[in-house]
């Protein structure tokens, strides 16, 4: 049986209609400047999440444009890294560097890390939890050992490649602690793209990543934009609705394994891989945290960089100097907590000091 809706006053349908019509006059200028961003919420901005502009071909157009001014980018970064290195991240959209370090330098790094607490943070996502602690001054003094990653030439050309830009990435210590608590499944372990546009994460595993326990996950060749890519990127722009995933709402689409053939990609790879193995990865290629049998700590070097994927040039990054580039990590977590107390958005990196080593708090 349907329901009759009730019929709404007309002084209240036209109080609506004026708020309405206010918000647009307000805020159409923004959403429409954010075209040209990398803004990716179907839900937040109205435009991007127009199904009227997608069959006009929006999202189509930012994903081809975003993709011709990375490819372009890549080619002007392209002597920072090695041939080899640069024919498989063409090909796979990552890289695997084992044994990174040499043993006795990640063995240092190691115990450094061990013994540096600092004041970080923590976000939950389903049963997981992930901590942060920035690679600022404080950690820098502390680990001197992290200066032979982050100045490291191999790391510094891969992440730029990858990201397609001479930017330098926001760099944590990171800790993934799988099953820590009561929660629904961790949403990264469901296969998804972060963004519409090519971007880099990077992770020097400081653990073992054994099988079944949280391996970063990727399906080779998926950073491509092939034309079946951006067919099921049309599609599934245009077949949102609110009761599609939150995630891809707010524009990481996720994919369904089973899509893989169609699109002529393979299977997810898992990376199974020692301590001292560096991945550097386009996480607009499909990826996710594999699911982990046991509770599991992974222990990493992370770094993440993602810049205006509509600009055309590779350089002009603000954050190079070190001054800024050291205070960077905690500028984001301190305007996250502005915007919260102005109750424009809520935080989900909670403040919580600790070592990178420590286990699950008691539940
Ligand atoms: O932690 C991982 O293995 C991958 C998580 C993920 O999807 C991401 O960092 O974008
Ligand atoms: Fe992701």
């Amino acid at each position: 049986m349907r329901l009759a809706r009730s019929p709404v006053p007309a002084p209240r349908r036209l109080a609506g209609a004026l708020l309405s019509a206010l918000r647009w006059l307000l805020l159409g200028p923004l959403w429409a400047a954010q075209l040209l961003t990398g803004a990716k919420s179907f839900m937040d901005n109205p435009l991007i999440g127009s199904h009227r502009l997608n069959r006009l071909g929006l999202h189509a157009w930012r994903l081809r444009t975003a993709d011709r001014l990375a490819q372009s980018r890549r080619r002007r970064l392209a002597h920072r890294v090695a041939p080899e290195d640069r024919a498989a991240f063409d090909r796979d959209g990552f890289v695997v560097k084992r044994d990174f370090l040499p043993a006795a330098q990640f063995a240092e790094l190691r115990r450094q890390i061990e013994a540096y607490r600092g004041a970080g943070r923590e976000e939950v996502q389903g049963d997981a939890v992930t901590r942060r602690l920035a690679c600022d001054a404080a950690a820098l003094a502390a680990i001197p050992a992290l200066r032979a990653v982050t100045g490291h030439p191999v790391w510094r050309g891969l992440v730029r490649y990858a990201n397609s830009f001479d930017a330098e990435p926001m760099v944590y210590i990171q800790s993934v602690l799988s099953h820590a608590r009561a929660g629904q499944a961790d949403p990264q372990e469901a296969l998804h793209a972060d963004t519409f546009h090519a971007t880099v994460k990077a992770w020097l595993f400081l653990t073992d990543v054994e099988p079944d326990a949280m391996c970063f996950t990727y399906v080779p060749g998926s950073h491509r934009l092939t034309p079946q890519r951006l067919a099921w990127e049309t599609d599934k722009a245009l077949q949102m609705t609110p009761q599609t995933n939150r995630l891809t709402r707010r524009g990481s689409f996720r994919v369904d394994p089973e899509e893989l053939p169609a699109l002529g990609l393979p299977p997810p790879r898992p990376f199974e891989v020692a301590a001292n193995t560096l991945v550097v990865a386009d996480t607009h290629g499909f990826h996710a945290r594999g699911g982990s049998l046991r509770p599991t700590l992974r222990v990493e070097i992370w770094a993440y960089s993602r810049r205006n994927p509509f600009m055309p040039w590779t350089g002009l990054d603000p954050w190079r100097l070190p001054a800024l580039r050291e205070r960077r990590m905690g500028l984001a977590w301190w305007a996250g907590d502005v915007l919260e107390r102005l109750g424009i958005k809520n935080h989900v990196w909670k403040p919580r000091s600790g070592r990178a080593f420590d286990g699950p708090d008691p539940l």
